[in-house]
């Protein structure tokens, strides 16, 4: 395949010393599913054989978007819990009364593979048309081997249908299933024997665990880590969501990629999590859909130096949301990021939350992955919300995706 050049563009490179690593009047080259050169269009090397050329016309170009904490795959939804919250209960008591994450499990379990496949590739659709090229996808709505190995499969099959990459990593520590009521530490047990089998059918790149009150423990939770560690697989974790389990400091005990959530986060935990070098994922969709008041100590996460992921968490219970956008503007509003900080936490810090050194910035050497834009200035990113989609086109891995 030949070279494709973009030209034309307003480049937001997140590389480099300029603020977002702007580059004016900026092209790229694109061999195959690679960046191959990114500057300056007057810079552009002269005597190039380039196949395919595209005036972007003056628009933004961004990196791709980078959802790294999802829980896309599932069936149902928990409107009524949402009722049932704005009338006084809360996400704890509707859990512990068998609502919640075991409501979303019956309803995934008497689903089809299709059935998942289809509503997945609905939600998957709506991040793409706002710009995202990656994302993660989290089991946790299957709790039993088969399952659990439905839901991942079904993540797998999205990225072979759709242009975009898929990274699994398997939560079948998010709940307790029924079948384990009172023998949560068995259920644990049982976890630890998936994994491997999991891992075995190439379902698994990551594992995640829920570490709250109405979650697991951290003794538990270190059991699953355990196992992931024997597998080589890396380890994320659901930590300090609902209250202060002391799980970040846990995770970054086993070199953790990301540490979610994380509104009770205390002191200890963010200089763990700076020590081991562990990207912190805010997720305000969650905050905000569940009333949260209490913050993610944003400004002693920057201050130690971690670096800070944005993702939308999509899922049934705390943060039904499809716009990674909104996220962005959230992220600022609610977190107080700065727009830029917003961009590179969606972008070049997500794919650190994930493991991936290949893309989130525009340089030569990362994969072809970017979005454009109808804006004039990045800022307007996070700055507008809810409609209006500014997104114009998509690509990844060098393919084109009109949005
Ligand atoms: N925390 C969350 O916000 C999601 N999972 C978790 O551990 C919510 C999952 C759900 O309510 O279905
Ligand atoms: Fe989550």
């Amino acid at each position: 395949m030949g070279l494709t050049l973009y030209r034309n563009a307003r480049l937001v490179t997140l590389d480099g010393a300029a603020a977002w690593g702007l580059v004016e009047h900026g092209a790229m080259l694109l061999d195959g599913s690679r960046l191959s050169w990114v500057g300056a269009q007057r810079d552009l090397p002269r005597g190039l054989a380039v196949e395919r050329e595209h005036d972007l016309e003056g628009r933004l170009a961004t990196p791709g978007l980078i959802d790294c904490h999802t829980h896309l795959v599932y069936a149902g939804d928990r409107a009524r819990e949402f009722e049932l919250r704005l009338q006084g209960a809360s996400y704890e008591q509707i859990a512990r009364a068998g609502g919640g994450i075991r409501a979303t499990v019956a309803a995934t379990r008497s689903a089809s593979d299709d059935q998942l496949l289809a509503s997945a590739r609905r939600r998957a659709l709506a991040l793409m048309a706002e710009g995202v090229t990656t994302v993660e996808i989290k089991s946790g709505y299957g709790l039993s081997l088969e399952h659990e190995a439905r839901l991942l499969r079904v993540a797998r099959r999205l990225g072979e249908v759709l242009p975009l990459t898929v990274r699994a990593t398997c939560l079948a520590a998010h709940a307790l299933p029924p079948e384990f009521d009172g023998r949560a530490d068995e259920y644990v047990d049982a976890v630890c024997a998936w994994l491997p089998r999991l891992h075995a059918e190439g379902l698994v790149d990551a594992v995640d665990a829920f570490c709250d009150r109405i979650g697991f423990t951290p003794a538990q939770t270190r059991r699953v880590f355990e196992a992931a560690r024997a597998l080589g697989l890396p380890v994320k974790l659901h930590a300090e969501q609902l209250s202060d389990q002391g799980g970040a400091r846990l995770a970054a005990q086993f070199g953790a990629l990301s540490c979610d959530h994380l509104e009770y986060l205390g002191d200890d935990g963010v200089a763990a999590m700076a020590q081991a070098g562990t990207v912190a994922v805010l997720l305000p969709g969650a905050f905000y859909f569940l009333g949260e008041t209490r913050l993610p100590p944003v400004e002693k996460l920057r201050a130690a130096g971690v670096p800070m992921a944005v993702a939308t968490d999509h899922n049934p219970g705390s943060s039904p949301t499809l716009s990674p956008l909104l996220m962005l503007n959230m992220a600022c509003t609610l977190f107080r990021l700065t727009p830029e900080q917003a961009l590179l936490g969606m972008t070049a810090i997500a794919a650190k939350a994930l493991g991936l050194a290949d893309r989130g910035r525009l340089a030569a050497g990362q994969r072809a992955d970017f979005a454009v834009w109808d804006l004039e200035h990045p800022n307007e990113l996070a700055y507008r919300f809810g409609g209006g989609n500014p997104c114009r086109l998509v690509v990844n891995a060098g393919a084109e995706r009109t949005a």
